[in-house]
């Protein structure tokens, strides 16, 4: 089985964000001479370049394992962290790059152009940068965010101003090798060529590309022979040159019915939204190995009956290079045609950012769970903040706290109908779970407690004074009750004559009262 290397899928990580760093400048007489926390360096990003020295996807296709470097750590005296590697990628140029649902994200076609496609995470901030008037020694870093991770995938769509089509073995190899420096295989089998080869073809002082897709054959649209796949790479040419076979000693082919059966082909080939289909591009028709003199025959006899039907005709060997010169000169002024007619709308150079979620900051979403409604906050501010956090400091999760309480996500989770307790989930998945404490929302900075510490996380034992009056009341109901309960039973043993022997606690009791 022969691989095709014009499509890869890539396995991308960039690099992490190294994390900034708690530390307090000491000085001889000055101990605690304010915190000196370098940031994280930011990790690596995996880019993607257009490459013109670079023509095949083979070595992605050998390793498709990609990842960028880590930042490095923030440390102390304020030194910031490395910045992590980029992993620069040279693709050819016309790759197409796509997420793995088809969307497509970029398309290679400038040479040098860049595309991050893979951005590196954040490095934290140190404790320097976290400090403020307000809160002057933060005992707490920001942990660098993860880079982004997961796949795409790159197509090859070979960038030709002119693309040779036409049965196997017509010669169409044969012809790019007779007009430009391309040296592509040629040979007297079918499906010689496999993947597209590409000329660069001067005449007078036009410059255009040619290129042949391997030979099609009837019934290619359903995946017969090679198939369409390859038309791809034909998508964006200019036109089309029928390369018609007219020695062929293959009983019931003829060039007329070879024409037919490849327009039919090319016609079920769905061309991308917003491109010319294929057939209604400029055709025009070679009669090749014009050499052989049943050949030439043939050739005179079908072209009255092609440009009848508005093809304009070649007759070419490409064996005495009889009519190339003719057949080039018409591509070249085909191409600059286009191009004159195409300056004005020039290809705005598009690049697709990846999507970048909802435009709010945030939603929540209420999703039904086990135990009650879960509470879901999706959007990139919260999730980034919550990567940040250090969950075993509980300095650093009261900063998330204020965060998420100025982004407004507990007026969020007011208004979608949460009540204290609920179950909170940040971001997809599993994510981060916790349990809705609203009173998070006041601001740290008014509270002073050591470095690392936040009061609010802390469970106060002391009862407050409403707690108190309640106890208090129950206390008092209760005694109330026994009391009654007492009565009646004195009542019920004197009813019945018994003599009130053992009564001295009421008495006591009421003793009590008094
Ligand atoms: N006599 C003669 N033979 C030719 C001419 N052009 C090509 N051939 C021969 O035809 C055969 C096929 O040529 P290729 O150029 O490989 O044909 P192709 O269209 O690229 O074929 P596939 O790649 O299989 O689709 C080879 O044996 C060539 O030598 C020509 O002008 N005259
Ligand atoms: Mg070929």
């Amino acid at each position: 089985m022969v691989t095709f290397v014009d499509r890869v899928t890539l396995h991308l990580r960039a690099g992490k964000g190294g994390n900034g760093c708690v530390s307090v400048r000491r000085e001889k007489f000055k101990p605690l001479a304010g915190p000196d926390g370098g940031n994280g360096g930011g990790g690596g990003d995996v880019v993607l370049i257009a490459d013109p020295q670079v023509t095949t996807l083979l070595s992605y296709h050998h390793s498709p394992h990609r990842s960028a470097g880590n930042g490095g750590f923030g440390m102390g005296d304020h030194r910031s962290g490395a910045e992590g590697e980029d992993q620069e990628l040279p693709v050819p140029l016309g790759t197409v790059v796509k997420d793995p649902d088809g969307t497509v994200l970029v398309d290679m076609l400038t040479p040098g152009m860049r595309f991050v496609v893979a951005p590196g995470g954040l490095g934290g901030l140190g404790n320097a940068s976290l400090s403020s008037p307000k809160r002057k020694a933060p005992g707490f870093a920001l942990l660098g965010t993860p880079g982004w991770e997961g796949d795409v995938v790159l197509e090859l769509k070979t960038v030709a101003d002119i693309a040779l089509v036409g049965f196997p073995s017509a010669g169409k190899s044969s012809l790019i090798a007779a007009v430009s420096a391309a040296r592509p295989k040629i040979a007297d089998y079918p499906f010689t060529t496999l993947h597209p080869n590409l000329g660069v073809v001067q005449s007078g002082d036009v410059r255009f590309t040619i290129a042949d897709v391997p030979g099609l054959i009837e019934g290619a649209s359903e995946g017969k022979g090679l198939g369409l796949e390859f038309l791809r790479h034909v998508e964006r040419c200019t036109a089309l040159v029928h390369v018609l076979d007219c020695a062929t000693l293959d009983p019931g082919r003829d060039p007329l019915s070879d024409l037919d059966i490849i327009l039919a082909e090319l016609g079920a080939y769905p061309v991308p939204e917003g491109q010319t289909p294929l057939l209604e591009r400029p055709q025009i028709v070679a009669l090749n190995k014009i050499d052989v003199p049943e050949a030439r025959e043939l050739a005179d006899f079908v072209r009255p009956d092609l440009e009848a039907r508005g093809f304009r005709v070649f007759e070419i060997s490409t064996v005495s290079r009889a009519g190339l010169r003719e057949l080039t000169f018409a591509l070249a002024d085909v191409v600059e045609q286009h191009r004159l007619a195409t300056i004005d709308d020039a290809p705005v150079e598009r690049i697709v950012i990846r999507p970048q979620g909802s435009r709010k900051d945030f939603e929540v979403k209420v999703e039904g769970g086990t135990y009650g409604p879960v509470y879901r906050i999706l959007g990139d501010k919260p999730v980034k903040w919550v990567q940040q956090t250090d969950f075993q400091n509980e300095e650093a999760v009261g900063y998330l706290a204020d965060r998420l309480a100025r982004l407004g996500v507990e007026e969020g989770l007011f208004r979608a109908g949460a009540v204290a307790g609920a179950t909170v989930v940040i971001g997809p998945g599993d994510g981060i779970v916790f349990d809705w404490e609203p009173t998070l929302t006041s601001a740290a900075e008014l509270m002073t407690a050591p470095r690392g510490t936040d009061p609010r996380l802390v469970q106060n034992p002391r009862r407050t004074s409403s707690e108190r009056r309640e106890r208090y009341h129950e206390r008092m109901d209760a005694k109330a009750e026994a009391r009654a309960e007492l009565e009646t039973e004195r009542r019920a043993a004197r009813a019945a004559g018994i003599s009130p022997d053992g009564d001295s606690t009421v008495i006591d009791d009421e003793d009590d009262d008094r």
